[in-house]
């Protein structure tokens, strides 16, 4: 069967299926598109997915149109090397938490960094509405951390001893938000996201431990 991800490179979302596949062992093709030109709005990909939305896989006829139903596929068609761990009980785990890294910290994420990262906004000055509403992000996404911290406090990975789907999400929102702080570290620092990671030690291990794993280095966009 040939596997085929359209994504865009650094998009978190398409990069939480490019860590599915490579936990998984498996072989695919990438096809980046390029947000430059906006390719993921032309006619061509509408047609392949008409929400305009990466990432999308295609395998032999099969389209899947969003990464988590994409690393459940994934999991059901190959066996081996389980996202959604074993028995019943492990896949309710590895779903909570990997909704709760969907939902909350990914909103988290966003909320602060899309100001940042997308629309290029400096730090706004203190005492202002902006700025308040900047620091309010800035908290949320400080109490999604200290959740991680605490998950992290006795094991090795978001769900447990292995790396499952929780991981190939958590961690492309922790991995931007490093990116975050290396390249607008004059926002991220006063806003207490600094490099190296004191404040979150587990997180930092955990996102190095992930960072590790065979083939992850591939996964990594390669303009960073
Ligand atoms: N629920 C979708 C969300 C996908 C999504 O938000 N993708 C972003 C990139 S990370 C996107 O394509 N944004 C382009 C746009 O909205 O124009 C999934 O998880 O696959």
């Amino acid at each position: 069967m040939t596997i085929t991800l359209h994504t865009v490179s650094g998009s978190p979302r398409g990069w939480r299926v490019l860590i599915g596949l490579t936990l998984k062992g498996l072989e695919w093709d990438t096809r980046l598109l390029q947000l430059s030109t906006m390719e993921h709005r032309s006619d061509a990909f509408r047609a392949l997915n008409p929400r305009a939305t990466v990432p999308v896989l295609e395998a032999d006829g099969l389209v899947l149109r969003d990464s988590i139903a994409i690393l459940a596929w994934l999991d059901r068609r190959y066996q081996k090397h389980p996202l959604f761990g074993g028995t019943a009980d492990e896949a309710a785990h590895i779903w909570q938490l990997t909704l709760e890294c969907c939902d909350y910290l990914r909103d988290a994420g966003n909320n602060l960094l899309a100001p940042i990262l997308l629309a290029g906004r400096p730090l706004p000055k203190e005492g202002t509405a902006e700025r308040e509403t900047f620091d309010a992000a800035a908290a949320a996404l400080h109490a999604e951390y200290r959740w991680l911290e605490n998950l992290l406090d006795d094991q090795a990975f978001v769900a447990g001893d292995t790396p499952s789907a929780a991981d190939a999400v958590a961690f492309p929102e922790i991995r931007l938000v490093q990116r975050a702080v290396e390249t607008k570290n004059e926002i991220m620092a006063p806003l207490g996201f600094d490099e190296p990671p004191v404040r979150y030690p587990n997180v930092a291990a955990w996102k190095d431990r992930v960072a590790a794993l065979p083939g992850m280095e591939a996964t990594m966009p390669p303009h960073w």
